[in-house]
Order: C-alpha cells, then structure tokens, then sequence
C-alpha cells in the first residue's frame, strides 16, 4: 500500500526539478523568489491551502506565486460536506471540479480534505434523527465524494478532528448515531470508492501527549479490522514561542512506527494574544483593545520569533524527512489566512510565510535559509 504513496508524489516531485543555488537569494522580484516546493524537493512536498478566489484565478498574484511555489494544494473548504452535500440527494461539485482542474492546469496534486467531520456539515444531516437515515447519509456521503475524485485526488482526509484533548472520542453527531466503529467504516467506504487515493486521519494538538496517545488507539483500531489507513496528519496550528517540539517529534517517531506517514496539514503560527492553543473552530475570544495589536505592522522582535520558530520546525521536519511526506501552510499569504477572523473577528495576523503583498517574510528566508547552506 505505501508503494501507491510514493509513485503519487514521486511524480510531483519530479515535477518540482532540482535546487539551484543561485535561487536561493534575498530579493523581493517575484520570479527571483526561490520557490520552496524546489528548494526542498526530494525531502517533502509542500502545500498550501486555497480557498475559492484563488482557484477562480480571481486574485492574479496568487495565480502567479502559487504555482510557482507549491506542488500540492488543499482546498480550505470547497470539499467539506456543507458545501459539496447541501441537501438530501443534491450535490454542489461546481467548486471542488474547478479546484481538480486547476491542480491540472497548474501541476498541482490534490490534498482533498474532508469526508467526515462535525464542523461544516450540512444542516440537513444535522437534524435527522433516525439512526437508518443517518448512517445512509454517511455512507452515500462518502462514496459519491470520494467515488467522484477517484484518480483525481492524491490523498483525503477521511476523518477530521474526531479526538477530544484526552484522547477520548469526541462526542460528535457521529459517535452518537453510529458508534466508535464510524471511523474504521469511514475508511472501509473512501478505500472501497477511491482505492488508489492515500487515505489519513487528521486532527490538530494530536502532537500531545494525551490526545497522541487516542490517535494512536484510532488508527491501530483501524488498521487492526484489516482496513486501510495510510497516513496521519498533524495539523500544526501551533502559537509563537510556543512550538511544541518536543512533543512533535516523539509524534513523528511515534505515528511513523504504526507504518504511516506523517503529514503536516494546515501549518501556520499564531502571532497575536490567545488564551488557549489549537483549532477548535467552536472556541470563541472577547475582542478588546489589546487582542488586536499589530493593525500597523509586526514589530521586528515579533518578526524575528516568527522566523526563529519556523527554522526551528523546518529544522525537525528535515530531520525526519524520511518520514514526513508533505507539509501544507493553512493559506498562502497573511491576508487570507483564516487567524485574521477566529478566535476574534476583524484582526491582523501573520501567520505565514509571505505577506500580505505576497513578498517573503524573514520567516520565509529562515526556512530555505536551511538548504543553503
Ligand atoms: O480555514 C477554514 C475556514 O475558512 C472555515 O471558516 C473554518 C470553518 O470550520 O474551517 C477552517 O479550516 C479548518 C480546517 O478545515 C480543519 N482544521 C481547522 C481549520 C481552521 O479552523
């Protein structure tokens, strides 16, 4: 089964060509920029989440930097089941089929992303209450998604965010009605409707202790029923100055020992205030002055954390390469990066490589910094 994996990104790894060194160089001209899915093609391939504007080519800077940097790409809501199942028997594929052709067009794999999840999905399903209806609408759900991307799509995120911290099931609309087995069955369904596609579990804070430890009981729950389970992805929706490190690796060494890979799937750092870490979208903050610093620009302390930080997971992400396919930034510049409305609404954030004019950040130069060395 990991024979699949490695033909699929071989190919866009080939695709990505070799490192110049000469590209490697500090200059804001875009076709000067090194492009990061080159710089470190033959260690993993790198992603980037995009939302509807920029598979539209509605927004030209990104239609010019996206390929250019990025050999796969994860549509940030397109494929979640709201949008793609809005009611019984009716589905909107308009947007996930373009988001298909522009990974066509432009050489760009497909991360699709995802089947089942609590958040996002569509009211109708919400409220039905029988159990035989339910498990009819996940299992129709599945198959029709999953069979209609089959050979389009290089991976799916089968099942997203079904953890509690603890490591205990969440009590979601799906443990309810069908049990802790819907899991396992979910990824009988994607196997048997896109058998050639990489099949992962995804969640986020699942680099700690208490909810790795729960994420490792899913997937040995899964792989234990013969069913299969290719890959585990962390989401890393980590805060700055506060990577967990340590716990990320002992993931890495940890999921990779299950036989799978490890992927990290939605990266991006948190700059401003935060009473609490990860990405449960339920999770709310009381916007006040002081939660809304940066309105004017990062101050250059600020700046230089970021990129401290980002060497430092790149660093790791090297260090293990050999288990780590693929890691995806949740977004491609700061401007459309969902930190700027959750947990407040209406802020400036900075949480990724390029900013809002889509130019490089020291946190870009830190990271390719690293194979230039
Ligand atoms: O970035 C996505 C944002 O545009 C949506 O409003 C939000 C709604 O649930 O989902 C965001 O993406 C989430 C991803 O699908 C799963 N992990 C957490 C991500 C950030 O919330």
């Amino acid at each position: 089964m990991m024979k699949i994996h490695y033909v699929i990104y071989l190919g866009c790894l080939l695709a990505a060509g070799p490192v110049k060194s000469q590209q490697v160089q500090q200059t804001t001209a875009t076709k000067e920029i090194p492009s990061l899915k080159a710089v470190f093609a033959g260690d993993f391939v790198i992603g980037t989440a995009l939302n509807a504007a920029q598979v539209e080519g509605r927004d030209p800077r990104a239609a010019l930097l996206v390929p250019q940097q990025f050999n796969v790409a994860t549509p940030e809501n397109v494929m979640k089941a709201a949008p793609i199942h809005p009611e019984w028997g009716r589905y909107n594929f308009g947007p996930a089929d373009a988001l298909v052709e522009y990974g066509r067009n432009n050489n760009i794999g497909i991360n699709a992303h995802t089947l089942i999840w609590h958040s996002q999905l569509p009211r109708f399903a919400q409220q039905l209450q029988s159990i035989d209806s339910f498990r009819l609408f996940f299992q129709e759900h599945i198959k029709t998604v999953a069979g209609r991307y089959s050979g389009k799509v290089l991976s799916w995120d089968v099942v997203n965010e079904a953890l509690n911290e603890d490591g205990s099931m969440r009590k979601s609309v799906f443990l309810d009605k069908l049990g802790d087995d819907y899991v396992t069955e979910a990824f009988r369904l994607a196997q048997e409707a896109s058998p050639n596609t990489v099949l992962y579990y995804n969640d986020y804070n699942n680099e700690q202790p208490a909810k790795r430890a729960g994420c490792i009981a899913l997937i040995k729950k899964v792989q234990a029923a013969g069913v299969r389970i290719d890959g585990v992805g962390i989401q890393g929706h980590w805060s700055l100055g506060k990577i967990p490190l340590k716990h990320i690796e002992q993931s890495i060494l940890e999921y990779a020992a299950l036989g799978i890979k490890v992927a990290i799937t939605e990266l991006d750092i948190e700059v401003l205030p935060r009473n609490f870490q990860g990405a449960d979208v339920n999770q709310r903050m009381q916007a006040t002055p002081s939660t809304n610093p940066y309105v004017n620009g990062l101050p250059d302390s600020v700046q230089q954390q970021l990129a401290a930080d980002y060497r430092a997971l790149f660093q790791l992400f090297l260090k293990h390469r050999d288990k780590i396919d693929r890691v995806t930034f949740w977004g491609v510049n700061d401007g459309n990066s969902w930190l700027n409305g959750w947990p407040v609404r209406g802020r400036t954030n900075y949480p990724l490589l390029f900013d809002r004019e889509y130019q490089p950040k020291p946190a870009f130069w830190a990271v390719v910094g690293l194979k230039n060395k």
